[in-house]
């Protein structure tokens, strides 16, 4: 959906999810702010039993004047409304007070299974609704920095639904983070607001009753049920004990549990850990040091019967510690059982020069799927565009090793456009204007191997953590250098090489 498909009603009413948390309202309020530009009639609404009390979303209303209006139960002020839009959440489920309207559309980052069309956009693999609305106002031509209220309201939906930024991880929201010019002393107020002496005595409890296994150095604790942030708080604390690398925290919500992970070592990251958690029941991710997950209770019981879920924290999590395999590129691949021949399938891929558009010594973000990995600038280092728009940095002997250069310009649509980011300016680059075509020549081979359990590769390049490959995913060396080692992702695999002889 854009938003421009919207243009023709003038009558718009935006509702958020009843109890609106950071995102909702930030989502609400960019919105509200863009169809007001559009000269629209809009207003700001939400429902339910009770009018918001927590006391940071009470903060953030008043201090970016957010004109937030509550439509009580029995209140019926709203008139038949020509567009009813709904933010971070859909219309029709439990938690959205019903309002009668004429028509409907919907922005939303969970998932419920509807799909994107003409009048929703839907995205679940992002982490904050705020995301979504940053990209469709961009998408119009409407650039959030031009009010610091929308902006910091923006950041700030993202900041709170991403665990304070931990679960963070689409290139999308990471460039939101870079470019958004927000009120850092309003933010920074904010995030000392988010508890209260209640809840702060609910940290306090969970931490003297933790479980501690002494040979995988993992605290477990249960809390009592809190706002998530709780959690969060108290795993970081949590973690400064010298004797414990991994603290998993988790607590009983009506729909669900709400876990929370801090990690401190490679071998079990907190989001490697918190999917391991969730795997079939849930959602969950994050970063290295610092993730969150959401277990379904209905799914839980589906998969487990009557098992606790403390007894399913405590089993689970220490079945992760043999799960996955850590390879590391610099001692090359020990054992070559398994690995087979594969010529590469030729076809056309983009190359861009760094030296292109970027001063030698530039330090340059390459915005992957697999994480952010910082390159310099140099006659040495190009970019490649893939086959489904991933980007990667490469070497020019490699490249030219490889491919065979073309002076054409290299188009192709991309969901999320492949881009650079010039670390010192803050800047971003759109890879595309730049990019001409490559041929892979004929007969280039690799040995690769299909994984049967996760592994971690620790690649030679500069990446902010490791390369992770699913099981199904590929692990791959080059023949002339056994310390090339890398992650391909199968779908890439399955459509770029082919089984040799
Ligand atoms: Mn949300």
């Amino acid at each position: 959906m854009k938003l421009s498909n919207l243009e023709k009603y003038n009558d718009i009413v935006i509702q958020m999810h009843n109890n609106p948390d950071a995102d909702a309202v930030g989502s609400g309020y960019a919105l509200y702010k863009y169809f007001q530009s559009q000269g629209k009639k809009v207003r700001l609404v939400y429902g339910g039993f009770s009018k918001i009390t927590k006391s940071n979303i009470c903060l953030m209303i008043d201090k970016l004047g957010i004109p937030v209006e509550f439509i009580n139960d029995t209140d019926v002020t709203i008139p038949l409304p020509e567009l009813l839009l709904t933010v971070d959440c859909q219309y029709g489920e439990g938690n959205v007070q019903h309002i009668d309207a004429a028509n409907v559309a919907m922005v939303d980052h969970h998932n419920t299974g509807r799909k994107s069309d003409d009048m929703c956009e839907i995205r679940s693999n992002l982490v904050s609704c705020s995301t979504i609305c940053y990209d469709l106002l961009k998408a119009e031509g409407y650039d959030a920095n031009q009010d610091i209220a929308v902006a910091t309201a923006l950041y700030y939906g993202l900041f709170m639904d991403s665990n304070e930024l931990s679960e963070v991880r689409h290139p999308l929201e990471r460039d939101m983070l870079d470019l958004l010019t927000i009120d850092e002393q309003l933010l920074n107020r904010l995030t000392h607001a988010n508890f209260t002496l209640e809840e702060f005595e609910t940290a306090g409890m969970a931490m003297l009753r933790y479980h501690y296994n002494e040979s995988k150095r993992l605290a477990i604790i249960k809390a009592r049920p809190c706002d998530p942030n709780i959690l969060g708080l108290v795993g970081d604390f949590v973690l400064q004990v010298d004797s414990i690398d991994v603290c998993i925290i988790f607590n009983e919500l009506p729909e669900g549990y709400k876990l929370s992970v801090r990690s401190c070592i490679p071998e079990a990251t907190a989001n490697d850990m918190a999917e391991y958690l969730v795997v079939g029941i849930g959602d969950g991710g994050g970063h290295l040091n610092k993730a969150g997950g959401f277990i379904s209770r209905g799914k839980f019981q589906e998969m487990y019967g009557d098992m606790s879920i403390d007894t399913y924290i405590f089993s689970r999590s220490e079945k992760y510690y043999d799960s996955c395999d850590v390879v590391y590129a610099s001692d090359g691949i020990a054992d070559t059982a398994g690995f087979a021949l594969y010529k590469k399938l030729p076809s056309v891929c983009g190359y861009v020069k760094t030296l292109d558009f970027m001063e030698p010594g530039t330090e340059c973000r390459v915005r992957t799927y697999e994480g952010d990995v910082d390159v310099k600038a140099s006659e040495e280092i190009y970019v490649m565009i893939g086959l489904l728009g991933e980007v990667y940095p490469i070497e020019r002997d490699k490249f030219e090793h490889k491919y065979e250069a073309m002076e054409e310009a290299f188009h192709k649509e991309y969901e999320y456009p492949p881009s650079v980011v010039d670390v010192a300016q803050g800047k971003k680059y759109a890879l595309l204007p730049y990019a001409k075509q490559c041929v892979r020549k004929a007969g280039a081979c690799i040995y690769a191997k299909r994984l049967e359990i996760p592994t971690k590769v620790f690649s030679k390049w500069n990446y902010e953590n490791y390369m992770y490959g699913k099981v199904g995913d590929y692990i791959c060396y080059a023949p002339n250098d056994k310390n090339d080692v890398y992650i391909v992702k199968k779908k890439i695999f399955e459509e770029t090489y082919l089984l040799e002889g």
